[in-house]
């Protein structure tokens, strides 16, 4: 079975704290500030790998961390930045975050991603001395690392994929041309997971080709079974439409299948109306007359390529394979290496968000929040240097602006505040 999808939940290393620390050295009797800065946490980044081919070991190991960056220490002692992980995926993995957006897609051999980021070290008091604060008390914490949780979503790379009706031969021909030993059997859905085999050529040539479950009419309203797998098509370079011509008495039948199939797929994502098409007509060693000759001329003046196999005697497939890597290779030309490159940084979107319920001023935001975690509140400089924070990223003005007074309570992201305009604020209680 191809398992093609995995959540895992991903959390990059908090920031090491900063430290408040005085020099203490023999006949000095005040010394000055000495607090190192902490160490940052490590990073997560994911990438992509052509060795890595499924999502399996996803389900068995959804948790990813890493570590926390090392406190800073007196004597000006910087904490160590912690290491980074790295979380391989198969190449064409498409990562989901917990809105449903997509975060990236990890579409190139060797990609990397910073998907979760660690956080930054909180400052020693040593960075915050002034010409008027010499002896500063005030150290940050470590920032928190990022944490999420993902969707991994794994779209199976195959250069070049098969449709067609339900015991059209698909799977027998996947049997015949690579080392792939699906179920082959005389009824139809006998495929019912896509399946992969590698084609091999002379001179080292090789393309991977997929079998998926046989589509029907109707299938794109969720009939039969094929429509759920076509999303591994999707990105094909090439697409097989095979065709069994044994039970086929007259042209117009032969029309109006390959008509079905293609309505499907169109129904399905308009992507397959790009993707070039070969038509197949299979089992040729089955059929008595000679009519479907014919029929292939008729379909070749009308601009369709199409061939004939038969899987069983194997009639037809060489010249058939050849053509197929031509294709492959026309496809790959006029498709070049244009492939988006994503951005390599995650970004948070809006600053912050302030609501009134019953009198509270309720600041959240993914800034806020880092802001609250990385302030020692229980220190006066360290809550003066929030309010600074606040009002830098224009909290304040809008908090004014919405009718704010003296000794009104703000909640910053569960952390409560008493506004006064002469003091700093102070914690509620406290
Ligand atoms: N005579 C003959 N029989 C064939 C040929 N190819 C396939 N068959 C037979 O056709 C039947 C269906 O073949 P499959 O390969 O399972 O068909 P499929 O398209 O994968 O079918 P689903 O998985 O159900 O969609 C089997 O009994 C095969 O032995 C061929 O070239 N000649
Ligand atoms: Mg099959």
């Amino acid at each position: 079975m191809i398992i093609d999808e995995a959540t895992i939940t991903v959390e990059a290393g908090a920031g090491g704290n900063g430290c408040v620390s005085f020099r203490r050295e023999k006949y000095v009797p005040r010394g000055g500030p000495d607090g190192g800065n902490g160490g940052r946490g490590g990073d997560i980044f994911l990438e992509a790998r052509t060795d890595v081919g499924t999502l399996v070991d996803f389900v068995y190991r959804p948790l990813y961390r890493a570590r926390h960056g090392e406190h800073g220490k007196g004597k000006n002692q910087h904490g160590k930045d912690a290491e980074s992980v790295t979380i391989r995926v198969p190449v064409g993995t498409l990562v989901w975050d917990e809105n449903g957006e997509l975060a990236v897609d990890m579409d190139r051999d060797g990609m990397r991603f910073l998907i979760a980021r660690g956080g930054r070290g909180g400052r020693g008091n040593t960075t915050f001395t002034t010409s008027t604060q010499r002896a500063p008390r005030l150290a940050e914490k470590g920032e928190p690392g990022e944490a999420k949780t993902l969707r991994l979503e794994l779209k199976l790379l195959a250069d070049v994929g098969i449709v067609g009706f339900p015991n059209a031969g698909k799977s027998t021909l996947l049997s015949r041309v690579t080392q792939a030993r699906p179920k082959i059997a005389d009824y139809p859905f006998t495929t019912l997971q896509p399946q992969l085999g590698v084609v091999r050529l002379p001179e080292g040539r090789s393309f991977v080709l997929a079998d998926v479950p046989g589509l029907i009419e109707g299938a794109s309203q969720g009939k039969g079974l094929g429509i759920r797998f076509l999303r591994h098509l999707e990105r094909t370079q090439v697409l097989l439409h095979l065709v069994e011509v044994a039970p086929l008495t007259r042209y117009s039948e032969l029309e109006s299948r390959i008509r079905t199939i293609r309505r499907e797929l169109q129904q399905h994502s308009p992507v397959f109306s790009t993707v070039p098409e070969l038509l197949v007509l299979t089992k040729v060693d089955a059929v008595s007359g000679q009519d479907y000759r014919k029929w292939m001329e008729k379909l070749r003046k009308k601009g369709e390529r199409i061939l004939a196999v038969s899987a069983v005697t194997g009639e037809g497939l060489a010249p058939f394979l050849e053509e197929v890597w031509k294709r492959l290779c026309e496809s790959r030309k006029k498709k070049g290496n244009s492939l988006p490159v994503p951005e390599a940084v995650y970004q948070a979107k809006s600053r912050f968000k302030i609501e009134k319920r019953e009198g509270v001023y309720y600041v959240t935001g993914e800034e806020i929040k880092k802001w609250v975690a990385m302030t020692n509140f229980n220190s006066w400089d360290a809550l003066e240097r929030f309010q600074k924070i606040l009002q830098r990223m224009g909290v304040l003005k809008e908090l004014k602006k919405m009718g704010l007074r003296d000794g009104d309570t703000i909640d910053c992201d569960g952390e409560e505040l008493v506004f006064g305009d002469e003091s700093p604020g102070g914690r509620h209680g406290a």
